[in-house]
């Protein structure tokens, strides 16, 4: 509330001068309802959750964009699923997207109640790795969960994977098509880490929206989110993005979210197995 009244007057004199207000990327979300699973642990919940992990994405991204992202509980069996609605423009992008939770209990949910700061979590690790274009941050995770978030399957996490389906890896994406079909994301030379080759997963039925986690091995958000952990975007994951969606100025490190106490990053640490698995529909 602070933050938007100090904000509204810049606002106002951008439109008395006639600049677009839309200075950065914006994600509208709007919630749809549904029931929160009974079993969810923590004070939290998914609108705010939903709120926290559009402003992480936001951060990533400078360039004038705004998405529509329709979110909401359901049983939909994985722990999220993403549907691309409405896409087009040039670059093309995802203009609509509808992003469900599961709400059949088999998740075992964690909502933060606070979901813009990570104290539930007692250690931070990034990882690096060089694709080809020098090394690269790929994971940015957070381990050790305390108290409610304690063996739980960090929901601002599923909510951060499936916004980066509709921000461009999503298999009913032209853009991410076309850039997929040979298996790998390049990323361009207008971007950072130019030339890095991001592998991706694939299946009986083909190329999948998911960074290949036998080859990126510590554990990108677009890899997959673990159980009893916290994943944000890294650096790759937000590079896959702006390679596919024409994102052209990057935040790599954005600084959405306080460090947790006694963190320290370090070269250790794995990606948890038991990697969520997701759909994403046609
Ligand atoms: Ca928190
Ligand atoms: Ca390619
Ligand atoms: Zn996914």
């Amino acid at each position: 509330m602070k933050a938007l009244r100090r904000f509204f007057p810049m606002v106002m004199a951008m439109v008395l001068l006639g600049i677009p207000e839309a200075s950065a990327l914006t994600i509208v979300t709007r919630y749809i309802g549904g029931e929160a699973p009974a079993n969810a642990a923590g004070a939290g919940n998914l609108p705010d959750i939903v709120a926290a992990a559009a402003r992480i994405w936001e951060a990533a991204y400078a360039d004038p964009v705004t998405i529509t992202i329709q979110f909401g509980w359901a049983p939909v069996g994985d722990a999220g699923t993403h549907t691309l609605i409405a896409q087009g423009g040039s670059p093309n992008r995802e203009i609509t997207g509808l992003i469900l939770f599961d709400n059949s209990g088999a998740a075992r949910f964690y909502l933060d109640p606070t979901p813009d700061s990570d104290e539930e979590y007692r250690r931070r690790t990034e990882e690096y790795q060089d694709l080809g274009g020098g090394f690269v941050n790929v994971a940015r995770i957070f381990g050790g969960s305390v108290g409610d978030a304690a063996g739980r399957t960090d929901l601002l996490s599923v909510v951060i994977h499936e916004i980066g389906h509709a921000l461009g890896m999503c298999a009913a994406n032209l853009a991410f098509m076309q850039e997929g079909v040979d298996g790998a994301i390049r990323i361009g030379d207008g971007l950072p880490h130019a030339g890095t080759m991001i592998p991706l997963a694939s299946n009986r039925t083909g190329i999948t929206s998911h960074f290949d986690p036998l080859e990126i091995t510590y554990g990108s958000v677009m890899s997959g989110i673990g159980g009893d952990e916290r994943r944000i975007p890294s650096a790759l994951d937000i590079l896959a993005n702006a390679q596919v969606s024409g994102f052209t100025v990057l935040s790599l490190a954005p600084q959405q979210i306080s460090r947790p106490r006694g963190s320290a990053s370090s070269g250790v640490g794995r990606a948890a197995s038991g990697t969520v698995t997701e759909r994403t529909s046609r």
